[in-house]
């Protein structure tokens, strides 16, 4: 009896979606990126689409690569764009018409040079800037020639610009997965030995060590644009990145017109900072896989999303 009823809803479910395919498209492909809390993001932002019916692949990507990808249609949605690290071609392509806005999350994001406390000990004056160009060779590491160390992850950022702009005695080394910032960091704590390196927040890091972002000169968008501005008078990038920064959601035109249902529900999707750190926390903290902890999260916070959820739908 109860295979006959599967069976009839099976029916009506298929003819239903097959009398509506016409206009509405059932695929959603989704952006993963390479940073702990953007992969979890994404997966629960495809386990929702997932529970309204749609179809979802899953396309790892790098965010060099995803910009193209959103304007030809070839990817729908990435869950997590950062203003201190995109949003320069972001706003570009919006711009153009290449791709959309799909919202902002709560969540105020910042990526810097950040430290382990222990090391204001060290180097007096920090978090100014000015005190770790004065400290520079204490970052110094084998092979660097006294010059300071800084650990860059695998996301372009002018970092050799703002060295060269602001006249400190560092080098730049690039690792080339994120994950690897965070061995550096263990190895260097462990050792007590001075460290900077690229961190961003919200992350997990913050729930588990004391630290802070070196305090450069204030971001200005003239920064990056003319020369003239800021501390020195021939270079750009003498600054810092934005504190207080974005974070939104980038969707394909096509997501809109053929997926309506999805684009709705996605510019409802909201994270704070709090709830960005707890789910990269369940990963990088408590060793959970990507799946297990968007799967935590959404058991967790069902009343939550599903307010997310768009009622006038037609799936
Ligand atoms: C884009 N990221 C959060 C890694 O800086």
């Amino acid at each position: 009896m109860k295979t006959f009823y599967l069976l009839i809803i099976t029916i009506i479910l298929n003819l239903h979606s097959t009398s509506i395919q016409a206009t509405e498209r059932h695929r959603v492909k989704i952006i993963v990126n390479n940073w702990t809390s953007q992969v979890v993001l994404s997966y629960i932002t495809g386990d929702i689409f997932k529970q309204m019916g749609y179809q979802v692949i899953y396309q790892p990507m790098a965010i060099s690569e995803q910009w193209g990808a959103l304007a030809y249609g070839v990817s729908d949605v990435q869950v997590e764009v950062w203003e201190g690290t995109m949003a320069e071609p972001f706003n570009r392509m919006v711009e153009d018409g290449l791709f959309m806005s799909a919202g902002e999350h709560s969540a105020k994001t910042r990526e810097d040079w950040w430290y382990p406390d222990y090391i204001e000990k060290l180097c007096p004056g920090l978090p100014d800037w000015k005190a770790l160009k004065a400290c520079a060779p204490l970052f110094a590491r084998e092979g660097s020639n006294q010059k300071g160390v800084y650990f860059a992850g695998p996301w372009e950022k002018p970092d050799e610009a703002r060295i060269r702009a602001l006249e400190m005695d560092f080098v730049v080394h690039t690792v080339e997965n994120g994950d690897d910032l965070w061995v550096e960091l263990e190895k260097s704590l462990t050792a007590l030995q001075p460290i900077v390196l690229f961190n961003w927040t919200p992350n997990w890091v913050e729930s588990r060590y004391q630290g802070k972002f070196v305090e450069f000169p204030a971001y200005d968008r003239k920064c990056e644009t003319e020369s003239s501005w800021g501390e020195n008078k021939e270079f750009l990038y003498d600054c810092g990145n934005p504190k207080g920064g974005w974070l939104k959601k980038a969707a394909s035109i096509q997501l809109k017109t053929e997926a309506k249902c999805a684009f709705n529900t996605l510019q409802n999707i909201n994270f704070t900072n709090q709830q960005i750190s707890a789910v990269s926390a369940l990963v990088d903290v408590e060793k959970l896989s990507y799946q297990q902890a968007a799967t935590r999260w959404l058991t967790e916070n069902k009343r939550l999303w599903k307010t997310w959820i768009v009622t006038d739908c037609k799936l």
